[in-house]
Parts: C-alpha cells; sequence; structure tokens
C-alpha cells in the first residue's frame, strides 16, 4: 500500500503528489456543491493534462456547471453525479481528487460513493481543514490565492512542455474569480504570472470575464434592486448586512444562483468593511456569508455559526426560519466585531 501524506499547510513536495496521481490509471475528478469558478477551472486545467498522459479520468460533480462556465465544457467534460450511471465506473477508480472543498461534506452524495467503495482521496484545497480529517493525502496552501493556482504549480513540477491552452483556460477562471478579478487582497505576484502565460498562449481573457461577470440575468438586476435598496448599516457604516428572501427572490423571479456576488458588492460601499448577507435557503435553513476589505478577519465569526472559509470570506449554513435568526445572526456578528471596529477607528 502507498503511504499516505499530509501538508496541512506545510511545504508541499510536488514529487509525492506526482508519485500517487502518476501511478493511479482512473482517476475522478470533483469538487464541492455549487461550483464556483476555482472548483471547476482547477478540474478544467489537471483535465487535459491527465487526459494527454493517458489517464481514464473523468470530472463528476453533484451539482451541475452553471451556465456562466459553459465556454469550459465544449468537450461535455463536466457531468453531474447519478449513482446508477456512474457508480460502476467510480467503484474500481484509483484515485479521487477533490478541489477547493473547504469542507469534506460539501462533496455531499459523493461522501455516499467514497465510503461504499473505500476509495483513495486526495484533497487538493487553499481552504483550512482540520488537523484530523479523511484523507489519504492532503494538500493544504493557505497562502495560495486559488486551488488553481496550486494546480499550475503541480503541472509546472510535472510538465516539461508548456500547458495547453485548454488547461490554462480552466486555471485562468480559477485565478481569476477567486481574486475577484485580481483586486482582492489575495492576488500575488504568480496570480499575474499565471495570467501572463495565459495571454501568451492565447487564451481569451476578455471574453472569460464576460460569460462570467456581463452576463446577470434581468431577474438577477432586478434582486439587485431589491437588495440594494435594503441595506443595514451599523458602527458607523462601517458593517452593512442585508438579507435576501424567498419573497425577493420570487418577487424578482430569481434563482439561488442569481444571488452569487451580492456580498462583495455590499463590501464595496466607501467606508464599509464588513459585509454580511443573510439568505434565506428554505423554511428551515439560512446561507451567511461575510466579506472583508482586509483590515478585519471575519472566518472566526463564521466559525461560531458552524462554518469556516478565508480570512476575509467566509461563511455558514444555520438551521432555523430567518425570521428567527435574522436578529441573533446581526448580534452575534456585531459582537465580534465591536471590540475590532473600535481599534481601527
Ligand atoms: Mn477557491
Amino acid at each position: 500500500m502507498k503511504s499516505k501524506f499530509d501538508f496541512n499547510n506545510t511545504k508541499i513536495d510536488w514529487e509525492k503528489v506526482d508519485r500517487i496521481i502518476d501511478g493511479s490509471n482512473k482517476i475522478l475528478l470533483t469538487t464541492h456543491e455549487n461550483p464556483d469558478g476555482d472548483g471547476l477551472g482547477s478540474q478544467c486545467g489537471i483535465y487535459y493534462h491527465l487526459i494527454e498522459y493517458g489517464k481514464d479520468v473523468r470530472i463528476i460533480n453533484y451539482s451541475k456547471i452553471s451556465e456562466e462556465y459553459y465556454f469550459m465544457n465544449h468537450d461535455n467534460i463536466f457531468e453531474q453525479y447519478d449513482s446508477e450511471k456512474h457508480d460502476e465506473w467510480i467503484k474500481s477508480i484509483d484515485l479521487v481528487i477533490i478541489f477547493d472543498v473547504g469542507d469534506y461534506k460539501r462533496i455531499r452524495t459523493l461522501c455516499d460513493a467514497i465510503s461504499k467503495y473505500n476509495l483513495k482521496i486526495m484533497n487538493i484545497d487553499h481552504h483550512p481543514h482540520p488537523a484530523r480529517h479523511n484523507f489519504d493525502y492532503n494538500i493544504i496552501d493557505l497562502k495560495a490565492a486559488a486551488t488553481g493556482s496550486m494546480v499550475y504549480d503541480y503541472l509546472k513540477f510535472k510538465r516539461k512542455k508548456t500547458l495547453s491552452k485548454k488547461s490554462l483556460t480552466g486555471i485562468y477562471t480559477a485565478v481569476m474569480t477567486d481574486t475577484g478579478c485580481f483586486r482582492h487582497s489575495n492576488t500575488d505576484i504568480k496570480s499575474h504570472k499565471i495570467a501572463i502565460e495565459c495571454l501568451d498562449i492565447g487564451v481569451e481573457t476578455n471574453l472569460i470575464y464576460q460569460r462570467i461577470y456581463e452576463n446577470s440575468s434581468k431577474a438577477r438586476v432586478k434582486l439587485m434592486g431589491l437588495v440594494l435598496s435594503n441595506i443595514k448599516y451599523e458602527f458607523d457604516g462601517n458593517f452593512a448586512w442585508f438579507t435576501v428572501t424567498k419573497k425577493m427572490m420570487s418577487k424578482a423571479g430569481a434563482a439561488k444562483s442569481d444571488v452569487e456576488g451580492f456580498s462583495d458588492m455590499v463590501r464595496s460601499i466607501k467606508g464599509v468593511e464588513v459585509a454580511l448577507m443573510i439568505s434565506e435557503q428554505s423554511e428551515q435553513e439560512c446561507r451567511i456569508n461575510f466579506r472583508s476589505k482586509g483590515k478585519l478577519k471575519i472566518n472566526h465569526i463564521a466559525e461560531s455559526f458552524g462554518g469556516g472559509g478565508h480570512a476575509y470570506a467566509s461563511g455558514a449554513k444555520l438551521n432555523g426560519t430567518i425570521g428567527e435568526l435574522r436578529e441573533k445572526i446581526v448580534k452575534q456578528t456585531m459582537k465580534f466585531l465591536k471590540p475590532e471596529i473600535e481599534k481601527i477607528s
């Protein structure tokens, strides 16, 4: 049996990582539910590399790929998990690689397949994970701007030849989306170096931007209007919070995916250091998202609600109705923020 390894935010030995990937022939790539540009882009980036190296590789996710990312799916590489359709293939694979997951449970029903068939798991992520985890091979780099930039590191280590345009289209999407288009505080020299390499090989960076960010449905814009006219400010405007209710969603005719990016938008308001979105998922569940401009860390607040994430972008899911939870969430957040905001003002 191959020995396990754990690079939990310690120096990554890509040679060890490669020994596992190279020694596997049948490989499943997966990511968290409702996948974003980083999860999908990381998959796309490594997929085209592995195909070229003759692997039997498939991308199977719990959720369907959303429309703005179709430009990565010309070859129909993204599949939605269906146990009846996929388990025959899955049960004999050598390795599962999970990207950008944050929390293992977010691959949802794929967890069942993994335990049922006792599969070997490799985790590649830039979110924090506890010391005790389910992974046979754990590769964490909390400083990485995106999981896609870790995949880039691996591909650079592995390949003597340059990366293909299809691979780099995925990597670019991952880095662009997770850095907020090279604007957020996690944007580093490597992000820009990757962008240069992508431009060099002819990745259509402007089209990728347009597909993802200049593609709002009219329903989304209507919902945005409802949100923007109902922002609440606390601590002299340092903290802004808002809710997205089922009622607002149906009034705007909006879908769940239309809500993406609202907390970033509210954080962009002058003077706002921390933005909080409380969104009603169902009668019994709410999702909260925190965004910070970079002076105040907010992952410990998300953790206090049972969630987690990055220092300046985090979230959680809570059980209960929005009516019950709203006040509790705002109060608890303000309790955490009060001493921090006093320090900076
Ligand atoms: Mn990410």
